[in-house]
């Protein structure tokens, strides 16, 4: 497709590391709700183009794979890739935290050449499987250790840098609703 075949849309860009939720997120937010199938994903060759519509509004979610080989053609190439973007979302999988150090380099280099760029497209970042019963399956997960993620993260966005944090799971609450 070409750059033409989007305008109108709005272009959501989804970065982060590998194994991160990238590819899940993207579609869950498509409306998929298999969340079981979602175990079985195979990492994201480069990146994928999803185009989809809700309430009126044309989305095509940009969800870059995030291994290492491709990052590096993101990161040199960066200019081309996120031309467009009204929504960039930048993913950290919280329960992989030997690679807190890596995400927040990745981070660094994005932030970096948005700033580079005078860019202000809309900048979310999501501390991503944060699962509602974490406290359970995750014991050595404390919230110290995310709380200093998240000063680490703090740390290195320049305070010129206007975004927002979430924290976020794909898996949702058991509900039941009257028939
Ligand atoms: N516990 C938990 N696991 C998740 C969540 N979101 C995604 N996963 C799992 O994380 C794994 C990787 O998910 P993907 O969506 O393929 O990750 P990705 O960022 O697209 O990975 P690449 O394509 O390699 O960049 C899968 O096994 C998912 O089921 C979440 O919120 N909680
Ligand atoms: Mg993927």
């Amino acid at each position: 497709m070409t750059q033409r075949d989007y305008e109108g849309t709005k272009k959501i860009v989804l970065m982060g590391l590998d194994n991160s939720g990238k590819t899940s997120i993207t579609l869950s937010l498509m409306g998929l709700k298999n969340i079981p199938s979602f175990c079985s994903l195979k990492p994201t060759k480069q990146f994928f183009i999803n185009k989809f519509k809700m309430l009126e509004t044309e989305f095509s979610i940009w969800d870059f794979g995030g291994q290492e080989e491709f990052r590096k053609d993101y990161l040199t190439n960066f200019k081309t890739y996120i031309k467009g973007t009204d929504k960039f979302i930048y993913i950290i999988d919280i329960q992989d935290t030997k690679r807190y150090d890596q995400a927040l380099e990745y981070l660094d280099s994005i932030v970096n050449l948005l700033e580079k760029d005078n860019s202000s497209v809309d900048f979310s970042i999501f501390l991503h499987k944060n699962d509602p019963d974490l406290s359970i399956t995750n014991k050595e997960l404390t919230e110290e250790i995310i709380d200093k993620l998240v000063s680490n993260l703090k740390e290195i966005i320049p305070t010129t840098f206007k975004y927002n944090l979430f924290k976020t799971s794909i898996y949702t609450i058991f509900q039941k609703s009257k028939v």
